[in-house]
């Protein structure tokens, strides 16, 4: 693993959770508070052109201080590598969310997509446009609460909102009209069209506007004309047409779209945000940080204050007003300041670090406060916190019952305007009635539709197990060259489809074959094979607006293993899916197609199926 010197004594690196582009992320803990962090890691010499990117991240996220945009703590410059120290999102992206449950419920849409005008209401107030808005930049917390990530197409013009930008940029599925067309554009009206996506991608599971092809899906998408599926309810097609409006001097604005009547249904007020760019003074965690550095506390204030926001001392007091903020007690134990310690090597900490790590915390929770060593007596200090009243908005005025949305199927058959409209039993999406045994003499094509239908067959009755279930063995290294495969139960068995196979080797080499056919190279590392996507699902060589990254590629991993869900503790084949790297949707359509491929070619040759003898 790599070490960074940089690091040391102020994060410890954990796992990598993504890497992509320019970029890495890693899981890591702030040593000070014993917080988890995510670290995005970045190498100069890889950089090139995209340098101004992590300026303009940098820059923007040292401004942007709102509840669901992700924080910023600190910011590592080394002559070789940025280290952007950011909040900590143990949910994940907003995407896999929609993916396990297909598509979420007007209720959970509305929680999670106020929480999204919200944040975007406040940059925009603020002069910034993101720009990139979908949901896999869109990441949720520990108690699901989403931060906006990846600011690093962010514009904010100098002469404000009003005035207009010229850079194509963002995922073309998520682009507005007059952004494809190269003219130019508000950096607010193309957020609200990219939003108007995203909640469509909340309500119904796939994309307004789709297609492996460049062309035909920016010729959708400059048609404005969408399916509205029988699901959605009138308010939810009113407001989504009001966001997808091809004209963007007609299109909502990001006023109108707090206080419309489907974000405001059941009760809720409009949508508002605190205006603010300066850190709140917090006379509790500057006392925290005060008993732990020895410094007095309006020291502490004058120098956060005075500091350009990215050193350690802003992480750690940005970390222990979160903690206080969750309801968390603020019991320190203070341990030897790194600069009196030695490093692990014998070596001293470099005078750099030392004059950065100004303060060493120790909560109770960390697993290192108990390592003492004897040198410092612990200071028992418990601050009684009270949690934050619910803090999603801090709504502007009381306001009446708005009346309860109800969902009626007769409403398919009204007409409209402009979105195209197919009969329901057209969706290629199961309802809930629908049998969730994979059942797999019933899958007759390998078309998306068929295969998405398949695949969420698989994965219904893989959810109704997973909470009953305990985890079993989990191999620790899953690249290992393994002759046998991996035995997954209960909370590993995420993004797992089960197959009617009993036969582990036979499902392999099925999904060889269906990779092969689908053109996909793949590497295999025991049951493990890793592919990545290229001109099969990504066939735009020719397309005009060059500038709009075509991020139709995407490499993903998929593992046959082993499921403890059979009855009488009986072992069901299963394939594990897990995107590496790339576009997310492209992701979705591979995996379903690939896992629509397999299956049905187990069902035509069962040589495998559970019946038949096994020589695992
Ligand atoms: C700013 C990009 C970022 O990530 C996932 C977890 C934890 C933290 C999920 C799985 C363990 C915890 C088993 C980009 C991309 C990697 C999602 N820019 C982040 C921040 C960021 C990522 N996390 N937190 C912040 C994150 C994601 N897991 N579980």
């Amino acid at each position: 693993m790599v070490r960074y010197a940089a690091l040391k004594g102020l994060y410890e690196l954990e796992k990598t959770i993504g890497s992509g582009g320019f970029a890495k992320v890693k899981l890591a803990t702030h040593v000070a508070t014993g917080e988890k962090v995510a670290i995005k890691i970045m190498e100069k010499t890889t950089l090139g052109e995209d340098l101004p990117r992590v300026k303009l991240e940098v820059e923007a996220l040292k401004t942007l201080l709102h509840q669901h945009i992700c924080r910023l703590y600190q910011v590592i410059e080394t002559e070789s590598h940025y280290f952007m120290v950011i909040e900590y999102c143990s949910g994940g992206e907003l995407f896999d969310h929609i993916v396990e449950k297909n598509r979420l419920s007007e209720t959970d849409s509305r929680k999670f997509f106020r929480q999204i005008v919200s944040a975007v209401a406040y940059m925009h107030s603020l002069g910034y446009a993101h720009r990139d808005l979908k949901p896999e930049n869109v990441l949720l917390d520990k108690d699901e609460n989403l931060k906006l990530i990846d600011f690093g197409l962010c514009a904010k013009p100098k002469m404000g909102m009003q005035a207009h930008l010229y850079t194509s940029c963002g995922s073309p599925t998520y682009a507005a009209p007059e952004l494809i067309m190269g003219k130019k554009y508000l950096g607010s009206e193309v957020d609200i069209w990219s939003m108007g996506v995203l909640l469509y991608a909340l309500l119904c599971g796939f994309l307004p506007f789709d297609d492996n092809n460049l062309e035909n899906l920016y010729r959708k998408i400059l048609t404005g004309r969408y399916e509205e599926p029988y699901w959605l309810s009138d308010d939810s097609k009113t407001l989504i047409r009001l966001m997808l409006q091809i004209d963007p001097a007609k299109r909502i604005t990001i006023q109108e779209l707090c206080n419309h009547p489907w974000i405001r249904t059941n009760f809720l007020r409009p949508v508002s945000f605190i205006h603010r760019t300066k850190f709140e003074k917090d006379d509790e965690v500057l006392s925290t940080m005060s008993a732990i550095s020895g410094n007095n506390s309006t020291d502490i204030w004058k120098k956060l204050m005075q500091s350009d926001r990215t050193d350690y001392r802003t992480a750690t007091y940005l970390l222990l007003l979160d903690r206080k903020l969750r309801g968390l007690s603020l019991k320190i134990a203070p341990v030897m300041k790194p600069y009196f310690k030695q490093g692990i090597n014998g070596i001293n900490f470099p005078q750099r670090e030392a004059k950065v790590n100004n303060f060493i915390t120790k909560l109770d929770h960390s697993p290192r406060s108990k390592v003492n060593n004897g040198q410092s007596p612990v200071i028992d200090m418990t601050y009684n916190v009270l949690p934050n009243e619910n803090d999603e908005n801090k709504f502007t005025e009381p306001c009446a019952p708005v009346r309860k949305r109800l969902r009626s199927k007769e409403s398919d058959d009204v007409s409209s305007p402009v979105p195209i409209k197919r009969p329901p039993e057209n969706r290629s999406v199961t309802t809930p009635t629908q049998s969730s045994t994979p059942d797999s003499k019933h899958v007759q094509t390998s078309t998306p539709g068929s295969a998405r239908k398949v695949m969420l067959g698989l994965e219904r009755g893989l959810n109704r197990v997973r909470h009953v279930l305990t985890p079993k063995r989990r191999m620790k290294n899953e690249n290992m060259d393994s002759d046998e495969p991996n035995v997954l139960s209960g909370k590993g068995l995420s993004n797992v489809s089960a197959t009617c196979s009993g036969c582990p080797k036979h499902v392999l080499s099925k999904l060889r074959r269906a990779l092969r056919q689908k053109g996909i190279m793949c590497r295999q590392k025991g049951y493990i094979l890793q592919g990545e996507t290229e001109e099969s699902f990504s066939e735009d060589k020719k397309h005009s607006s060059k500038s709009i990254s075509a991020q139709n590629t995407c490499s993903f991993e998929l593992e046959v293993c082993l499921l403890e869900i059979g009855p009488n503790g009986k072992r069901l084949v299963g394939i594990r899916r897990k995107r590496l790297k790339g576009d997310a949707w492209v992701y979705k359509r591979v995996c379903e197609e690939i896992l629509a491929l397999t299956v049905e070619d187990i069902s035509i040759d069962p040589e495998g199926s559970s019946e038949s003898k096994c020589p695992i």
